[in-house]
């Protein structure tokens, strides 16, 4: 069985071949594809997707190398309440998670999955998440009968034969199991087996439910190995701020899904910082570890960009735009006569006529919208034009500082820094955010989400939240810690904020902070910008008058505010370690 173009069969990692045999008995497909990741495969593989209408060419002329997909529209999104974290216990995996019993899980998945990929191919889909030879970086194996998941990951990981190479003779590897099924909402698990290093999705063919790499390995199946090995798997963007001397300072920032990762992690800095340059490492994940500087070391697991297409255009993310003019796959976006692509928010007024993501004739009077609020779009990272030089080093790029924020369209101020580790942790801990499109449910609510992890963390959250504090005593030199709102609104429902490149100021506060640059004033929540130490140059329609709503903070708003962190903290109380409630009661004081 396995391929040939892997060379010996006796040098395949025997207990991957194992596994792989044993699955393929169990799932029953007709043929068995053991992945590359050559040039000339990812041909033959895109080839065969047209052929079944699994992707669709797009204008060949205006996008290189692009493809289009339309998913089931009842699979458009991550769905938390299929979503399960199996320990053996249900106190392991706590209160914010769903659990099953993993013999219960494993039981119900065999049958769902027996000879389920009859008349099917089942693709062998080694990967690679992080740099090669990194001792951050993890393997996964996932076996798929979806070949609109075999070339995301190519575009997505390190996939193919690099992942056997640093595999060696390993047995340490994550066993993925993706089956289709016939995408039926009521048949749709997504179990996670951390004790196993596995996990089963079925049912599904959606970005995070499916691509095994992303949420399920790297944060899901990581945060618990990293509790156990030392580290962090966080929901964070990475990137490198160059100052016009050349020092670099790197920062990673957590904000929920579709709450700006990809777009700050790319921002453009307005002309004002002419000489100032973003570099990005990674949009969605760090795996970070203390290293040989002292500090904090992130290193992104991910090769591609699996980015939110709406409001996505020249303004908000140019380097976005320049990244998904060749080889990307599109997803669910709307499509124009000559097969270009469109999506709201990509230009200022709608083309006179669309093919809807649901396939559907669409024109600017249609009442819904014309691509799905989660199209999104796979792109190689190597598009990038700010790329950072670092994206492959083994060692990672060190932290100077962690940026916590939310979606809040009240309350919370433009920014402000955490006092120190603790305080850091506590504002992470109690973070919230408005609920968006990239998990199904209701949009627009707001809900604690914990380090922006609260769909993401494989374990107990209250035990994550220890892990974080003790974290401390194994860093030199700890990032600072800040919290960030692009999103707080004016009575009249307009953005305080203009957010995007102008992201840039609130950025620099940072970093000059970061560097003893900066002075900061002392209020409640912690410490913001002092007098002149923000800067307002070259903005249009915006003073220092502007810039006081967008920071203000009301003590009645706050300490209501106060009262919906108790929620969460309630609900993790047996598990919650006493720094976090001392925190809060002296913010209370402060207030
Ligand atoms: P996931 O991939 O789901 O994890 O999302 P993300 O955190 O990477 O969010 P992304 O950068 O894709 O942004 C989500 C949406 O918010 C997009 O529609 C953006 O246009 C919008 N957005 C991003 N940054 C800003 C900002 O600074 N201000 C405003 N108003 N909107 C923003
Ligand atoms: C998110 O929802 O945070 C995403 C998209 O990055 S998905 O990969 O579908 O999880
Ligand atoms: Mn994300």
């Amino acid at each position: 069985m396995p391929n040939p173009k892997l060379g010996d069969p006796n040098a395949i990692n025997s207990a991957v071949l194992h596994w792989v045999e044993e699955m393929s008995e169990h799932c029953g497909p007709d043929k068995t594809f053991w992945c590359d990741g050559s040039i000339e495969e990812h041909e033959a593989l895109t080839n065969v997707a047209v052929s079944q209408g699994v992707l669709v060419p797009l204008n060949q002329t205006k996008l290189p190398g692009c493809y289009y997909h339309r998913s089931n529209p009842n699979d458009v999104a991550r769905v938390e309440q299929c979503t399960y974290i199996c320990t053996q216990t249900e106190e392991e995996a706590g209160p914010t998670n769903n659990w099953m019993d993993p013999r219960e899980m494993h039981h119900k998945l065999d049958a769902l999955t027996k000879g389920s990929m009859r008349g099917r191919t089942m693709y062998v889909v080694p990967y690679l998440m992080g740099p090669p030879g990194s001792p951050l970086s993890k393997v996964g194996i996932e076996l798929t009968d979806s070949i609109y998941v075999v070339l995301s990951m190519r575009i997505m990981t390190r996939m193919g034969t690099v992942a056997f190479e640093h595999l060696g003779q390993s047995d340490d590897f994550n066993r993925g199991l993706h089956c289709m099924l016939d995408i039926n909402p009521e048949r749709r698990y997504i179990a996670h087996f951390p004790q196993e290093n596995a996990v089963i999705s079925v049912g599904s063919n959606y970005g995070g439910n499916v691509l095994l790499g992303k949420k399920c390995l790297a944060l899901r199946i990581g945060s618990f190995l990293g509790r156990r090995e030392g580290w962090l798997a966080e929901h964070m963007l990475i990137l490198g701020v160059e100052a016009p001397n050349g020092d670099k300072t790197f920062i990673a920032a957590a904000f929920p899904s579709q709450c700006g990762k990809t777009n700050f992690a790319m921002m453009t800095p307005p002309p004002h910082f002419k000489n100032w340059k973003i570099w990005t490492v990674g949009d969605d994940i760090a795996w970070m570890k203390p290293g040989p500087t002292g500090r904090l070391h992130a290193i992104n697991p991910e090769a591609g960009y699996f980015g939110v297409a709406p409001g996505t255009n020249g303004e908000t993310n140019a380097n976005a735009m320049v990244t998904i003019s060749c080889d990307t796959i599109y997803t669910n976006v709307a499509l124009t006569p000559d097969m270009d692509v469109w999506w709201e928010g990509k230009t200022k007024t709608p083309p006179p006529e669309l093919i809807d993501w649901k396939g559907n004739p669409w024109t600017p009077a249609s009442k819904e919208k014309a691509a799905h609020p989660n199209s999104r779009f796979t792109a190689p990272m190597a598009n990038n034009p700010s790329l950072a030089h670092e994206v492959n080093d083994a060692m990672g790029v060190p932290i100077s500082a962690i940026i916590f924020g939310g979606r809040r369209s009240t309350t919370i101020p433009l920014v402000y820094q955490a006092f120190n580790w603790i305080h850091g942790v506590y504002v992470g801990a109690t973070m919230s955010s408005e609920t968006t499109a990239a998990a199904t449910g209701a949009v627009g609510q707001v809900r604690r989400d914990p380090m922006a992890m609260l769909p993401f963390c494989g374990y107990n959250m209250g035990e994550y939240f220890k892990h974080w504090l003790n974290m401390r005593k194994e860093i030199q030199i700890p990032p600072r810690i800040f919290h960030v709102n692009w999103f707080r609104k004016n009575d009249r429902g307009e953005y305080l904020w203009p957010g995007f490149g102008e992201n840039m100021r609130v950025l620099k506060w940072i970093v000059d902070r970061c560097r003893g640059q900066a002075d900061a004033r002392e209020v409640p929540l912690g410490w913001v910008p002092g007098p002149r130490q923000f800067d307002l140059e070259g903005m249009k329609d915006f003073d220092a008058s502007r810039l006081a709503e967008a920071q203000s903070m009301n003590p009645e708003d706050w300490k209501r505010e106060v009262l919906l962190q108790d929620e969460l903290f309630m609900k993790l109380y047996s598990h919650l370690p006493k720094e976090l409630i001392f925190q809060r009661e002296l913010l209370v004081a402060r207030l």
